[in-house]
């Protein structure tokens, strides 16, 4: 196959991929190489699959420099947690190999996935085998693969909650590669000598031209902004019964400045299908994807691009083909809201489940506030589930009534007990940006707890501190934390400075619109000041800010991706 490809027309990362053997590349001389901390320079491509990323402290980047030294190389890890759903006793196992092996700190994301920050290279095997042993892995938690498939969270919130996590659950094995790489490399399977032995069903040898996202929602909660995604599952329930799923495709947050020929896009509908459908739909979604996406451009190769060059009737009856018949008609659903709901809820089983604000989804022990130590206790002391939002936060799930008080006391003791944080805190995400991304122009998880203290004394001078807002940050425009989607929405364009958007809504149906670039955080105070000022006098019964601005003039609605101005 490799004699028919113009190589030199496609991205250098399509070789790379070809050549790698099937995802091993020559990781295992990177890894036994004791000269350097990091490892050569395909392979950093390649461990993507493996779900790590080679980082460098950007904190310390002069000072190294400086001393002639190389950057203070170290790889961050994603976990695959499919629905984010994990045992008391794996949130201990991550707990542990935080402390062991990485920064001290676990990172909740917005797919309901476990980051860890700062292992260094001669403990990247230990920290996967770590893994291993509780049951986890990081098989394409990152690279041109289907990532963590999400879901709803909350178990008390729906009595589907089990139904929906053993669909994504179902979707995500189903779409894993199957390679034998990552188990040679880390957990010290026996080489497979030829590689002709390994076959990707799914995805061939050179895997899909870009990463590929899966999410499954019950209405009405949009809590994995599934307008965002390439595939969503939409529950549709009747008689408290999942009938089936209506089917959206063609969603994406990634931008880059200086080229509007790259958007965030709404994924679009294109039928329903039944659940037992719903592995096959999505194998053929990536199917056509995988041959039809753009491998030239890796900026331009995300489904999405795929869906408006050849317009979305010809991607529906492309994959109708595949699947030998059509879908269904889709069918009426409702979203109120995308982010969490904090607080406890009471299941129709009688166990509880509480939602935690998790501050820029960072588990950690701050001062007298620890976070860490609390829930490492809770998951010694109280049995249940812990399962990751996809908006950075944490469900402690199906708890007894015991359990609740238990749950309660643990918190109280840690210094963590939720206690009077705005409705705008409570709904806002900001990415990793700084110290570890090395795309981040401006800070965002260090950043905008400070700025949203701000805004607070703002809101509070008008009354407004109780409202719910969605406020998003991201240090870059590649949009991890779904700014595009929220009502106030921040994106670093360089230290210090951010373009705001304006006019998402309350249950991520609408993207935004740029309202003013490189701002200052004085430039975005006065900025908002009026604007919420306005909206305390003059909003209509229940009407939400996003919707305020536009019916206001502030911003005028984005209808469509492609009309998406950054
Ligand atoms: Fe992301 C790249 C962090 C969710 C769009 N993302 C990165 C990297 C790996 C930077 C890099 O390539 O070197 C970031 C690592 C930072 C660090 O130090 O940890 C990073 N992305 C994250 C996380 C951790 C943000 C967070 O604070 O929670 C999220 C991890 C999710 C997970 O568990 O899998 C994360 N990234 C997202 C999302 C949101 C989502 O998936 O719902 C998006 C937008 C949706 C989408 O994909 O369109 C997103 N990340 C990107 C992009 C832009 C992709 C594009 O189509 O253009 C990049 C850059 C790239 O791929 O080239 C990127
Ligand atoms: Fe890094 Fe940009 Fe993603 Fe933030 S949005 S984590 S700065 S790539």
């Amino acid at each position: 196959m490799s004699d028919t490809i113009n190589w030199a027309e496609l991205s250098e990362v399509e070789k790379l991929k070809y050549d790698s053997n099937y995802l091993r590349g020559t990781l295992v001389e990177s890894l036994a190489n004791p000269i350097t901390g990091s490892i050569a320079p395909g392979d950093t491509q390649i461990s993507k699959f493996h779900g790590m990323y080679q980082q460098f402290d950007r904190d310390l980047e002069k000072e190294r420099k400086r001393q002639k030294l190389e950057p203070a190389y170290s790889f961050l890890i994603r976990v695959r947690v499919p629905g984010g759903l994990v045992t008391p006793k794996q949130w201990l196992q991550m707990d542990s190999l935080s402390d062991q092996y990485a920064n001290h700190t676990l990172k909740l994301t917005t797919r309901q996935a476990f980051q860890l920050h700062g292992v260094i290279k001669t403990n990247l095997k230990k920290t996967i085998q770590g893994m291993n042993a509780a049951l986890m892995d990081t098989i394409a938690a990152c690279g041109d693969v289907n990532r963590n498939v999400m879901c709803h969270p909350n178990p008390a919130e729906s009595e589907l909650h089990a139904e929906v996590y053993d669909t994504a659950r179902r979707i995500s094995e189903h779409l894993l590669p199957s390679t034998r790489a990552y188990h040679e490399i880390w957990l010290d399977e026996k080489l497979v000598a030829d590689s002709k032995k390994d076959v990707e069903p799914i995805y061939g040898d050179r895997y899909l031209p870009r990463k590929f996202k899966v999410a499954v929602a019950i209405p009405p909660y949009n809590d994995s902004d599934i307008f965002s995604q390439d595939l969503g599952f939409i529950a549709i329930v009747e008689n408290s019964q999942i009938v089936g799923y209506n089917v959206i495709v063609g969603g994406g947050m990634g931008t880059t400045f200086g080229m509007p020929e790259t958007y965030p896009r709404l994924a679009e509908i294109i039928g329903f299908c039944l659940p037992e459908q719903v592995l096959e739909v999505a194998e053929k979604v990536v199917l056509v994807q995988r041959d039809n996406g753009n491998r030239q451009n890796r900026k331009l190769s995300r489904l999405k691009y795929t869906i408006d060059n050849h317009g979305i009737a010809w991607f529906k009856s492309e994959v109708e083909k595949l699947l030998g018949y059509a879908f269904q008609e889709p069918k009426p659903y409702t979203f109120t809201r995308n982010g969490d709901r904090m607080g406890w809820t009471k299941g129709a089983d009688s166990n509880w489940s509480l939602t935690l604000f998790v501050e820029g989804g960072r588990v950690a022990d701050r001062g007298d506030f620890k976070l860490k130590s609390a829930l490492r206790e809770v998951a010694k002391k109280v049995e249940g589930q812990f399962i990751l939002t996809g908006n950075q936060n944490l469900v402690i799930a199906n708890v007894s009534a015991d359990g609740k008080t238990e749950v309660g006391e643990i918190l109280k003791k840690y210094g963590v007990l939720p206690g009077e944080i705005s409705g705008l805190r409570k709904n806002s995400i900001a990415c990793v940006a700084l110290n570890t991304c090395g795309l981040a122009f401006a800070e965002a998880e260090r950043y905008l707890p400070s700025l949203i203290t701000k805004i607070e004394s703002i809101l509070d001078q008008h009354g407004l501190f109780q409202d719910e807002i969605v406020i998003r940050m991201t240090g870059c425009p590649n949009g991890c934390g779904r700014p595009y989607l929220a009502e106030i929405g921040f994106v670093g364009k360089s230290e210090g400075h951010y373009n705001l958007y304006l006019g998402g809504n309350f249950n991520g149906t609408r993207l935004n619109t740029l309202y003013k670039e490189t701002l200052t955080e004085d430039e975005i105070l006065a900025e908002l000041n009026p604007i919420i000022a306005d909206y305390a006098q003059n909003r209509t019964d229940g009407e939400k800010f996003g919707d305020f601005v536009i019916r206001k003039k502030y911003v005028n609605a984005t209808l469509k991706g492609s009309d998406f101005k950054h």
